[in-house]
């Protein structure tokens, strides 16, 4: 009849799912959330504030790939990393305590997708790699990313062709001599400084 018609014109809206416990993504394997809203349960997962020891929404062991995902809020402690992960048209609506964790060694790899309103850091690198960041969308946050503070293995640190917008502190920070950050094809906007605590030399920009 004409009710069912007009609502199977309108396409679905799904709610958001409440993640009770941390979602695994076992070694070389593939999350396809379709667009779908996931959100942290706060009293196990962490209230997204800047306390630390949240827990992650998402855990991805080695190899593992995110895609398709919203985060929405509560974020909780985001999505760690323990290894090599790939990150595709996952958005962060309002980021928690961070967004993303490398916390074993590896390569993340993030193409498309936006984080939003973060506090403080985005993408927290706990462990020696590279992040490579392309196609991306940041706005209202601290830092983009950041190795953590005092730590001095290295970090490889690339940004391509993104649209980072009102940062509060930098866009790739290190307490590392040996660490490095490249910028290529971004365009900024109320970024006050795009690299700090870098050794002379091993930054560039074009
Ligand atoms: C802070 C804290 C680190 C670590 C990090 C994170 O930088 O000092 O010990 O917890 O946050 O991974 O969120
Ligand atoms: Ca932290
Ligand atoms: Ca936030
Ligand atoms: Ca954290």
């Amino acid at each position: 009849g004409l009710v069912a018609s007009l609502f199977s014109a309108i396409p679905a809206f799904a709610a958001p799912t409440v993640v009770n416990s941390t979602i695994i993504v076992p070694k070389g394997e593939t999350f396809d959330g379709k667009g779908q809203t996931y959100v942290a349960n706060p009293s196990t997962l962490g209230d997204g504030s800047q306390a630390e020891n949240q827990k992650p929404v998402f855990r991805l062991e080695a190899g593992a790939t995110l895609k398709n995902v919203n985060i929405g809020s509560p974020a909780a402690d985001g999505v760690h990393c323990y290894g090599n992960c790939t990150i595709s048209n996952v958005v962060w609506e309002d980021v928690g305590e961070d967004a993303l964790t490398l916390k074993s060694a590896g390569t993340v790899n993030i193409t498309g997708g936006a984080a939003y309103k973060a506090y403080d850091k985005v993408f927290q690198i706990n462990a020696a790699g590279t992040i490579n960041i392309k196609n991306f969308r940041a706005d209202d946050i601290g830092k983009l990313v950041r190795q953590n503070g005092g730590t001095t293995f290295t970090v490889n640190m690339t940004l391509d062709n993104s649209n980072i917008s009102n940062v509060k502190d930098s866009i790739m920070r290190t307490d590392s001599s040996t660490s490095q950050g490249k910028i290529t094809n971004t365009r900024y906007s109320k970024v006050p400084t795009l690299f700090k605590g870098f050794a002379s030399g091993k930054t560039s920009q074009s």
